[in-house]
C-alpha cells in the first residue's frame, strides 16, 4: 500500500529530568545514529531535523513533596509544547525524540491545543509497560515520567496541569493504553476512578494484538488527529534492553510490528513521541535500531503480501 505522509519534523528533547536513571538525555542522538532520518527518507517522507531543544540541566536531587525536579520538568515541557505546537501550525508532523516520558505531557498539550484550534478530535495511543498515571500522593518514586497521563487529565500540580493555559488538556476517554503490565497500587485506583481504557498484557494475551488494536483504533475518522506516544519500554526487554524501567512480558517483535502496521493503515497518525530510550543501558544501540525499524512500520513498511 503506498501512502502519502505529511512532512515530518524531528525534534530532539535531550533530558532525563523526569526519570529515575540518567541516560535518556542521549536518546535523540542514539535514534539519529540508528538512522531515523534516513529510514524516513527511505519511506519517501519529507523530513527536517531541527536538532535538539535546550532546557535546564538535570540537578539529580531527591523528591520534594512527592516530585523530583518539578520546576525543571515544567520548563522542559513548556519548551516541548511550544515546539510541537509550532510544527503542527505549519502543517508538519512533529516527531519528538525524548528524553524521558514526562515530555509526553508537553507534546500532547501542544497537540491538544492544535486540535482545539482546528476542530479536530484527538485520540492518543499510549504504548507503554506503565500507565504513567501517578500523583504526588501515590507515586512510589517521585519521578514525574510516571505522571504525565494523570497531569494531562488534570490530575497533578498546577504548573503541569495548566501548561497549555486550560486544564485539563484532554479527557481520559481520548487515551488508549496498550502493553500495560506495571501499575502501582494507588495508581490502579485512580485509573479505575478516571475510567482510562487500558489494554493490559493479560488482555493482549487473551484476545490477541489484532483485536486489541481494532478496539483501540475504533471510531477514527477523517477529522481525527491520532497521536502515538511510544515509550520504548512497551517492548519486551529481551528485544529492547535499553530502557531504565524494564518490565518482563512485553510485546515481541511480531506483535509490536503489527501494532505499528495497523496504526499506519489508519492513515491518521499526525504526531509521534519516541521516549525513554536510554543508550547507556543498551547493547550496541540494539534498542535504538529496533525503534527505528518500528518507526518504518509506522510509516507504512509492511510485511503484507495481500495488498
Ligand atoms: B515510564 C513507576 F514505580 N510507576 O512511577 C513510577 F514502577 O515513562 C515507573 O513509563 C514509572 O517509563 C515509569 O516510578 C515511567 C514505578
Ligand atoms: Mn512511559
Ligand atoms: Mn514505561
Ligand atoms: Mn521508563
Amino acid at each position: 500500500m503506498s501512502q502519502r505522509y505529511p512532512p515530518v519534523t524531528i525534534i530532539g528533547a535531550p533530558t532525563d529530568i523526569g526519570a529515575g536513571h540518567r541516560g535518556a538525555r542521549l536518546g535523540p542522538d542514539a535514534l539519529r545514529i540508528a538512522g531515523l532520518h534516513e529510514a524516513l527518507v527511505g519511506r519517501s517522507v519529507d523530513v527536517i531535523d531541527r536538532g535538539n531543544l535546550v532546557g535546564p540541566q538535570n540537578p539529580w536531587l531527591d523528591a520534594v513533596d512527592g516530585y523530583r525536579h518539578l520546576a525543571e520538568v515544567a520548563e522542559w515541557n513548556r519548551i516541548v509544547m511550544e515546539a510541537v505546537y509550532a510544527e503542527l501550525s505549519i502543517g508538519r508532523m512533529p516527531v519528538m525524540l525524548g528524553g524521558d516520558h514526562c515530555l509526553g505531557l508537553g507534546s500532547i498539550t501542544g497537540v491538544a491545543r492544535h486540535c482545539r484550534e482546528t476542530g479536530k478530535k484527538l485520540r492518543v495511543l499510549w504504548l507503554d509497560a506503565h500507565a504513567d498515571f501517578n500523583t504526588s500522593q501515590v507515586t512510589p518514586s517521585g519521578n514525574i515520567h510516571g505522571m504525565p497521563v494523570a497531569c494531562l487529565c488534570g490530575l497533578g500540580p498546577q504548573p503541569l496541569t495548566h501548561l497549555g493555559g486550560d486544564a485539563p488538556a484532554i479527557t481520559p476517554d481520548v487515551v488508549k493504553q496498550i502493553g500495560i503490565r506495571s501499575v502501582d497500587p494507588g495508581e490502579k485506583q485512580l485509573i479505575k476512578e478516571y475510567g482510562l481504557d487500558v489494554y493490559d498484557m493479560r488482555y493482549i494475551d487473551e484476545v490477541g494484538m489484532r483485536r486489541v488494536m481494532e478496539e483501540a483504533l475504533e471510531g477514527l475518522d477523517e477529522n481525527t488527529h491520532l497521536h502515538v506516544s511510544f515509550d520504548v519500554d512497551f517492548l519486551d526487554p529481551l528485544i529492547a534492553p535499553g530502557v531504565g524501567t524494564t518490565v518482563p512480558g512485553g510485546p515481541n517483535y511480531r506483535e509490536a510490528s503489527l501494532v505499528m502496521e495497523m496504526i499506519a493503515d489508519t492513515g491518521r497518525m499526525a504526531s509521534l513521541d519516541i521516549v525513554e530510550l536510554n543508550p547507556v543501558l543498551d547493547t550496541k544501540n540494539a534498542t535504538g535500531l529496533l525503534a527505528v525499524d518500528l518507526v518504518e512500520s509506522l510509516f507504512g513498511k509492511s510485511t503484507l503480501m495481500r495488498d
